[in-house]
């Protein structure tokens, strides 16, 4: 979404009496998190308590005309922490002068510029397309959106029929091609299944699932502070000492609210990441809101695999904590493996924690962290 890179944004968000204040607060942090790595530089955040949504403006009119003056010079978009109507939409970009997105629109976006592979393309593109289907009524500004800005001047009746015609016969064609997709991983997944075991790194955008695909294997996939940079799946052979091997593979990252219409589109994604005998979940622990990720990734998880294998969970990013902070959490989550996938340390643990896992036992010439070879 080259068109967001550069241009200036303010977040807004509206809190129903239904949501918690800090849930609310972690929440409007990654709008601005989400906003940043779909390349807007924001402006400010402007927040209403409100009882109900406005059904008009969502927002209160008042307060979406104080927004317009406030930041009439700073900012020309304003991202709203919602899922608010198409109508909505329009009305606010009239009210104001300024664009108008959503947070779903946000993660498509990072999804469609993260996007490196064929298949992921189609899978992002798929994803857009069902998102906007049902917002292509009237003015046709939501097609302009779909265009990527190019605009149409109020189209009739007919041309929408046209244009939704359209996006239902590409919709059908991603749809082949996706499938033609996972029949070949399929297939490769049978080609290399063997005995080896199968592990799944999985856990909240942003937490370390890559940095220790790197650690545990020495490879280099791609990892840097920002949301959802992993979009693929990457399965790579891990030594857990002797003769023993496993096969890890690293995930698409989750996120509170994930579109509905995007973890359709990666379902194949995900089902391949998941057909695995053992999850690592990993959790960013220096994230204040951390029970609140690894819940929604319980949650996300129980969805697409409901018959879900053993789960270790793995809290990363620890040398971050002071020791009093540790060792409290150590006593709430005993069987937790407390690591740092950037520093390394106690990663000697998780490999012991493996292996005991899988009833592997190395005879004394054998034991090794997995560090020292591959
Ligand atoms: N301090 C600290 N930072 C870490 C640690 N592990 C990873 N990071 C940092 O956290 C950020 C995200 O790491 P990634 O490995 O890309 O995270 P990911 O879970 O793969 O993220 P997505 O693919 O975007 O879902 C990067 O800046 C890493 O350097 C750790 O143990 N300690
Ligand atoms: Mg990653």
């Amino acid at each position: 979404m080259e068109q967001f890179i550069q241009k200036k944004a303010v977040c807004a968000g509206v809190r129903l009496p239904d949501t918690e204040e800090s849930m609310f607060d972690s929440s409007m942090f990654e709008l601005k998190e989400l906003a940043e790595t779909a390349g807007f530089i924001i402006a400010g955040k402007e927040i209403q308590n409100r009882t109900e949504p406005d059904s008009a403006f969502f927002i209160g009119k008042g307060k979406l005309s104080e927004i317009a003056e406030k930041y009439r010079d700073s900012a020309d978009t304003i991202i709203f922490n919602h899922d608010i109507s198409p109508s909505q939409i329009r009305n606010i970009e009239r009210e104001t002068g300024m664009s108008a997105l959503t947070r779903t629109e946000i993660i498509l976006g990072i999804f469609a510029l993260h996007a490196r592979s064929r298949a992921a393309k189609l899978q992002v593109e798929m994803a857009r397309l069902v998102y906007q289907m049902p917002r292509i009524i009237g003015k046709g500004i939501e097609m302009s959106r779909i265009e990527g800005g190019i605009g149409m001047k109020g189209p009739g009746e007919q041309q929408l029929e046209l244009d939704r015609r359209k996006i239902r016969y590409r919709i059908g064609l991603i749809k082949k091609e996706l499938e033609k997709v996972a029949r070949e991983r399929e297939n490769q997944r049978k080609r290399r299944s063997g005995t080896d075991m199968k592990i799944a790194i999985v856990g909240y955008t942003n937490s370390g699932k890559s940095t220790l695909l790197n650690r545990l294997t020495r490879e280099k996939a791609e990892a840097r502070n920002q949301l959802f940079v992993t979009l693929e799946t990457t399965t790579r052979k891990m030594w857990l000492g002797g003769r023993y091997y496993a096969l890890l593979t690293d995930t698409v990252g989750f996120i509170r609210d994930i579109p509905h219409d995007l973890v359709e589109s990666f379902k194949s994604t995900f089902e391949d990441s998941l057909m695995s005998d053992l999850i690592l979940h990993i959790v960013d622990i220096s994230a204040p809101d951390f029970r609140n990720k690894m819940a929604v990734t319980e949650q996300t998880l129980r969805e697409i695999r409901p018959d879900l294998p053993a789960v270790i969970t793995v809290f990363n990013k620890s040398e971050m904590l002071t020791p009093e902070v540790l060792n409290r959490l150590k006593t709430g989550f005993p069987d937790a493996v407390f690591i740092s996938a950037k520093t390394g340390l106690n990663i000697d643990a998780l490999m012991d924690k493996l292996r005991s896992h899988f009833g592997i036992i190395l005879d004394n010439q054998e034991s090794g962290d997995g560090k020292d070879l591959n």
